[in-house]
């Protein structure tokens, strides 16, 4: 059996990650662009200090990035090289409106990414778009404060109309937003959310979810009426909690952070909360703001395929004597334990390939849609070898047992998968460090944390490794 004929095999980026040129051709500053490298960055990413401008003794990666705006044409060749059926990119809301909600789109920002699908279909390869990667214009921010506020929706139903309109006969998948539960977890980052002191935090996170869930819904709607037969799915920053004992408060301790996870994606699969949020909300003192009306959006703008990254397991225990003792190390957007059955990467990421089984496994069991994974990859530090080339065995070890993993998910449990796109197909900024260091690619760019380099791009081992498994549809691992 294996992998179906059409699987969309691919790779995949977020624009303020890979782009640049943030203010070149009429672009408007977005939230990830005020993020800068350094040790303020986690603070500034939670919405925990504010940083609304770019201050100069400050250096912000997404700025330049790999300056993937002047060289897409070079790039998407060599995912054309490597045989990509599909490659998955967001846009970046402020080239669209910079201001957030224009009257007008931008034309230069509607003709760039019409450019580069153009580019794209080129080579046979299926755009899938993230309409919203990390990415809260600023000027919204400032009169809103981001997604705190219901007045967002009506500002991202305004972009997504723009796009779904410009590119109906460009781009037939869709997501609406990237890794949505990370809203709770980085709520600058994922939603222009900025706590100011006192604020009910828990309050004003889940009042903002609501606000994008509307949002989602209501894009799904109208992609499907403008762009008949495509597909919008949701997004989930995925990775099932393991119990670190089998002491049955570590087992609830796990259903219950897993439960945290799957609550955005409950409501956009399934179009209503679940009542065990209902209940824990309630006992929060959390009291959303929510009409008769809202329930009926949600209920007709269901997705029609869960999107999800992969990267590790997470594992978790109810003793805090061993949260502590056994805490993760680093600055872990998950609080959990090292779990002493797997190994790490060097950035203390545990490399667990049944997990993505695990984790595809209970997706499916929960929401009965088809599954797309759209990130997983290995974040590590290549360097260039005497010979002049980057070897990279550890990626392709990494990539063939997550894949294998997958197809173990499809082939012997029966589970419906549109396609994989490796995260950060071509080195990029990292999203949680804002090193360049932590690369991810299986195309390499001269760059280092410092900003030096020459953006030039070379092919790593991992490139030859993956085109052959594209060519053999995953049959040569
Ligand atoms: C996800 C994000 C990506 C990406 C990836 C890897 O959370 O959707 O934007 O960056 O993680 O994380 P990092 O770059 O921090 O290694």
């Amino acid at each position: 059996m294996g992998f179906p004929q059409n699987f969309l095999w691919g790779g995949a980026t977020a624009a303020n990650q890979c782009e640049g040129a943030y203010n070149v051709d009429g672009r408007g500053l977005s939230s990830v662009d005020t993020i800068p490298f350094g040790p303020d960055r986690m603070k500034v990413a939670r919405g925990e200090m504010k940083m609304l401008e770019c201050d100069c003794d400050h250096t912000y990666p997404a700025h330049e990035a790999i300056d993937m705006y002047h060289r897409y044409k070079e790039d998407i060749r060599l995912f054309g090289e490597m045989g990509f059926k599909c490659y998955r990119l967001s846009i970046a809301w402020t080239r669209i409106l910079p201001e957030g909600d224009d009257d007008e789109p931008n034309e230069a920002g509607l003709a760039f990414y019409e450019d580069l699908f153009r580019e794209c279909h080129k080579y046979g390869i299926e755009p899938l778009v993230t309409i919203d990667h990390f990415d809260t214009p600023v000027a919204l921010i400032k009169k809103y404060g981001g997604w705190k506020s219901p007045k967002m929706i009506d500002a991202y139903l305004k972009y997504c109309r723009a796009i779904f309109t410009r590119y109906k006969d460009l781009v037939k998948y869709w997501i609406t937003f990237n890794e949505i539960n990370m809203l709770l977890h980085m709520s600058y980052m994922g939603a222009g959310i900025i706590f100011e002191p006192g604020e009910d935090k828990i309050q004003i996170k889940y009042q903002a979810a609501h606000h994008e869930l509307l949002a989602s819904a209501q894009a799904v709607k109208m992609a499907h009426e403008i762009i008949p037969g495509c597909m919008v799915g949701c997004m989930l920053a995925a990775g099932q909690f393991y119990p670190y004992t089998c002491a049955p408060e570590d087992i609830w301790d796990g259903l219950d952070k897993d439960r945290d996870n799957y609550f955005f994606i409950d409501v956009q699969a399934r179009g209503a909360y679940p009542v065990w949020a209902r209940k824990r909300m309630e006992r929060a003192g959390v009291a959303i703001v929510m009409t008769e009306d809202d329930e009926k959006t949600l209920r007709e703008g269901t997705v029609d395929f869960v999107a999800f990254s992969y990267y590790n397991s997470r594992c978790t225990s109810a003793d805090p004597d061993i949260l502590e003792k056994h805490a993760r190390p680093g600055n872990a957007v998950f609080k959990s334990v090292v779990n002493p059955y797997l190994e790490s990467s060097e950035w203390g990421w545990q490399i667990d390939p049944l997990g993505l089984r695990i984790t595809m496994n209970t997706l499916y069991d929960r929401y009965q849609k088809p599954l797309f994974v759209v990130e997983n990859g290995l974040g590590a530090n290549d360097t260039i070898g005497e010979d002049g080339k980057i070897h990279d065995p550890y990626r392709i070890d990494f990539m063939r047992r997550h894949i294998k993993a997958m197809d173990d998910a499809i082939t012997l449990d029966g589970i419906p998968v549109m396609g994989y796109t490796a995260w950060g197909c071509i080195d990029l900024v990292s999203a949680s460090t804002g090193e360049m260091k932590k690369r991810y690619g299986m195309i390499y760019v001269d760059k280092d944390n410092e900003g030096r380099g020459s953006l030039e791009r070379m092919k790593k081992d991992s490139f030859y490794w993956y085109k052959k498994v594209i060519a053999t549809n995953g049959e040569d691992l």
